[in-house]
Formats: C-alpha cells, sequence, structure tokens
C-alpha cells in the first residue's frame, strides 16, 4: 500500500513543482493572512487543491490536512491523513523565487508513513517511508551521527533573540554563543531536510503547525535525527507547537541548556 502511494506522489509532487516554476511566468496575486509577515499568494492555494483533488480521486477514504483550509477539519489523526503545506517558506517564495519547498506527510493512525519535502528551485526532492530509509533524488541519505554544540551549525529566526513574547532571549543566547554557525532559511521544511541530509546539525523554532513538520519528521526520523518540542516530549501533529529538531547526541546538549 505505501509502495503504491509513493509512486502517486513521486509524480504528483514533481508535477506540482512544475506548476509551481510556470507560476514564476504569472503575476502573483499576494495577501497577507495573520500579520504583515504572515503571507499567502494564489500559489499555495491552487497547489493545496491540486494534491487534494488527486488524494480524493484516488483515495476517497483518506483524509488530508492542508493549511490553506481545502482540507478536513479533523480533531484526532486516525485513519490515514495526508499532512499538507502547499509552499512553506512563502515569503521566500515570494521575495526570492527559490528556498521555498512543498510539504507532504501522510500519516497512519497518528504514525508518521511516508515524508516528501521538495525544493523546487533547486529541483530536489527529500522523502522516506517509514523503515525504508530517506533518500534525495533517489540517493540513499546516511543515517546520522552524533555532534555536539561546538561543532553545529543552529539554525533558528533571529526574532527568538531578541525581545518576544514566546521566550526568554537568555535561554536561547547561550545557544547562539556556543555553537559553531548559525543560519536561518525560513522554511521549517527546508530547515528539516538539511537536518536530515547533514546540512544543519538543529533547528530550533517557537510556534509551528503540524503542515510546517509533518513530512520533515518521517524523512528526520528515518535517518536517527531526534524531532520534539522545546521541552524534548513528543509532538502532537493535531496542534501547534514548538519544535526542536537535532542530530542524536546534540538533542541532549542543547536540551539540558534550554532546561537549566
Ligand atoms: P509558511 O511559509 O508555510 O507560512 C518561516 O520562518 C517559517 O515559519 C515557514 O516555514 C513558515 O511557513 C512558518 N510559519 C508558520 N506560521 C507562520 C506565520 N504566522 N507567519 C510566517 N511564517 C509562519
Ligand atoms: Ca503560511
Ligand atoms: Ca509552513
Ligand atoms: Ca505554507
Amino acid at each position: 500500500m505505501w509502495n503504491e502511494i509513493d509512486q502517486h506522489m513521486q509524480h504528483w509532487i514533481r508535477e506540482a513543482g512544475e506548476r509551481i516554476r510556470d507560476a514564476f511566468q504569472t503575476k502573483l496575486k499576494i495577501e497577507t493572512k495573520s500579520s504583515p509577515s504572515d503571507l499567502v499568494t494564489n500559489v499555495d492555494r491552487e497547489i493545496e487543491q491540486f494534491f487534494i483533488e488527486r488524494i480524493r480521486r484516488t483515495y476517497p477514504t483518506h483524509h488530508v490536512l492542508g493549511e490553506e483550509g481545502f482540507g478536513d477539519q479533523l480533531e484526532a489523526l486516525d485513519g490515514t491523513v495526508w499532512i499538507i503545506d502547499p509552499i512553506d517558506g512563502t515569503m521566500n517564495f515570494v521575495h526570492q523565487q527559490r528556498h521555498f519547498a512543498i510539504s507532504v506527510g501522510v500519516f497512519h493512525d497518528g504514525v508518521g508513513m511516508l515524508g516528501y519535502i521538495y525544493d523546487v528551485a533547486f529541483d530536489e526532492l527529500y522523502y522516506a517511508q517509514k523503515g525504508k530509509g530517506a533518500f534525495l533524488n533517489g540517493t540513499p541519505l546516511p543515517p546520522l551521527e552524533k555532534t555536539s554544540l561546538d561543532r553545529a551549525i543552529i539554525s533558528l529566526n533571529a526574532t527568538w533573540v531578541t525581545e518576544n513574547r514566546r521566550i526568554d532571549p537568555h535561554v536561547l543566547a547561550p545557544l547562539v554563543k556556543k555553537a559553531r554557525g548559525t543560519r536561518s532559511y525560513g522554511s521549517a521544511a527546508l530547515e528539516m531536510a538539511y537536518i536530515a541530509s547533514g546540512k544543519l546539525d538543529a533547528y530550533i523554532t517557537l510556534r509551528l503547525s503540524p503542515w510546517d513538520i509533518a513530512g520533515g519528521m518521517v524523512i528526520v526520523e528515518e535517518v536517527g535525527g531526534v524531532v520534539t518540542n522545546l521541552y524534548g516530549e513528543p509532538l502532537n501533529m493535531i496542534e501547534k507547537s514548538s519544535v526542536f529538531v537535532s542530530k542524536p547526541g546534540l538533542h541532549e546538549e542543547i536540551l539540558a541548556m534550554i532546561k537549566r
């Protein structure tokens, strides 16, 4: 069953990517949602509908959770649920035409079975099937090795080390100081794909929704990475949460610093 779904999805996601690349030749309709930095475009909506149409036609018993609201209203993850972010990193999509991704996770009774993150501008498809390994454009991704903070590049949004409503900047400042380097890419999905493929070592963010992380969680866990909230607790794929993704070893080291 999962192999068959995967074969469909491999076609659908590349076709969706082509549509997004084609959309660069058209004029985007850009709107804001909850704040001036929270953007959505006609392409976000069209791509979510593109997936939902195909999923409903092919798998009428499956459920869909999508950022732009064309899916189902779900209160639990019973049965097979597709969790879709049609464009993760919409601000990058609008301003940079790169550093954004399609992100999809397929969960069964709450367990992540398939994960996809498609870096559309680079034509790089990260994907994983639970227990079958993770791949980048068909090449297997090796298991992640333990590392320490002084040799790590950690990814986090600069707003979290300034005054903000969610976390005391003094909690994160020592991490930033001790890390080898910091980055911020503006796409949670890509940041998780970068951890799975060794380009980053840890990613910390304070408020994400299930569709930001569903695909990445399957891929990262398949290579031995750890995905929790900021307190080291497992993530619940039905509500918003802080997210802390890391290589093994480093996860414990950073948690100890945060909890102190
Ligand atoms: P999005 O582009 O799909 O909205 C940006 O730092 C990252 O945070 C992106 O992965 C972005 O996903 C996500 N994000 C979640 N909620 C957001 C919000 N209210 N405004 C901007 N980005 C948000
Ligand atoms: Ca959004
Ligand atoms: Ca997102
Ligand atoms: Ca999105």
